[in-house]
């Protein structure tokens, strides 16, 4: 369906979590990367973009562009989770057409199942009811260009394909406090109040949600999968089909980062999605599984998150 050897491929968003986890899993493969990081390209410019496309005819695009953000973020810029997402997935995708790209794997995520689905749930699950609140203008942006992919595939025979990522974490994700996920936010809290000898931190919630994480490295293996052998016009669930609550995940996080003080959580602020566990029979099925176990993955996080330390930037929301 789809062979790497000599191929052009842009990965839209190269410089983010999912994207330089890409660049790292192509690195093993004999593949053109055209780079074009948001200071060269603003996907959310479509006379730019499309200009930009026509000119490198990428072979494959993987699109992980995205104004992304944990509950924090989303709840206080829904316009601009709604309309920055939405004019990257119309720039990438219609511009993907017009370039005559055939091979194009659009990124989602889990927020797009409604608030209370069934779990673990099932592809079948979308527009079955209502979004959770917090995320909902990011959750619309998404199922939004998972559908536009669908109908290219239909009207124009583009093979364009969606993956929905459970929660990820990992090496160069967003490190902050208010507008990261809830594993670079712990984390950079829990290293501060450590550095500062702090009696007791405070987290967000009641503590009770569960949560299902992925390392992006793993995530990168199955988005590889899925561009070389994947074309239904459904999107797929991609996750590691474990999860945990946020007060375990706190502690964990908290031995990993060695903070010895007592962990509190402030029920003032949202929980989000109650759960948003996903079940990924079908991406198993293609021969995937997640490698990396999550206390190794939270470990080996927490080490790039050290070593990228500069000095001053250890504070606490
Ligand atoms: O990771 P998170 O922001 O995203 O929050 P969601 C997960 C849970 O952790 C929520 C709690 O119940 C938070 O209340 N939490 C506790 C914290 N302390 C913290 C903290 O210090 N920082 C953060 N960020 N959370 C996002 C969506 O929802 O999931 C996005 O908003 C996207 O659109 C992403 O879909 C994958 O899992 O709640």
């Amino acid at each position: 369906m789809f062979s790497w050897k000599n191929k052009k491929i842009f990965v839209a968003g190269e410089t983010g979590l999912v994207g330089r986890a890409v660049l790292r899993a192509l690195s093993d493969y004999d593949v053109k990367i055209l780079s074009a990081p948001h200071a060269q390209l603003d996907l959310t410019n479509q006379n730019r973009t499309f200009e930009w496309l026509a000119a490198h005819k990428p072979e494959a695009i993987i699109m992980a562009a995205g104004r992304v953000g944990g509950i924090g973020a989303n709840s206080s810029y829904p316009v601009d989770f709604i309309r920055d997402n939405l004019a990257m997935a119309q720039n990438v995708i219609e511009g993907a057409h017009r370039a005559g790209v055939q091979h194009l794997l659009y990124l989602g995520s889990s927020c797009i199942y409604p608030k209370h689905a069934a779990q673990p749930m099932r592809e079948e699950a979308l527009l079955t009811g209502p979004l959770e609140e917090t995320n909902e203008a990011y959750a619309i942006a998404k199922i939004a260009g998972l559908k536009m992919c669908g109908f290219y595939q239909r009207q124009f025979g583009r093979r364009y394909i969606c993956a929905m990522p459970t929660n990820l974490y990992g090496p160069f994700d967003k490190f902050d406090p208010d507008g990261g996920h809830v594993i670079p936010g712990m984390m950079m809290k829990f290293h501060a109040a450590k550095m500062a000898g702090m009696p007791s931190l405070s987290f967000w919630g009641t503590g009770t949600p569960m949560r299902e994480f992925l390392h992006v490295d793993d995530l990168a293996q199955a988005l590889i999968c899925l561009v070389e052998q994947y074309d239904r016009n459904t999107h797929i669930n991609i996750g590691s089909g474990e999860e945990i609550s946020i007060q375990d995940l706190a502690v964990m996080i908290g031995n990993v980062t060695g903070f010895s003080g007592e962990i509190l959580f402030d029920s003032t602020k949202p929980d989000g999605m109650p759960r948003k566990l996903m079940d990924s029979a079908r991406m198993r099925e293609m021969g995937w599984a997640p490698k990396i176990g999550f206390k190794e993955g939270l470990e080996q996080t927490y080490r790039w998150y050290r070593d990228s330390l500069a000095p001053a930037r250890q504070k606490i929301a």
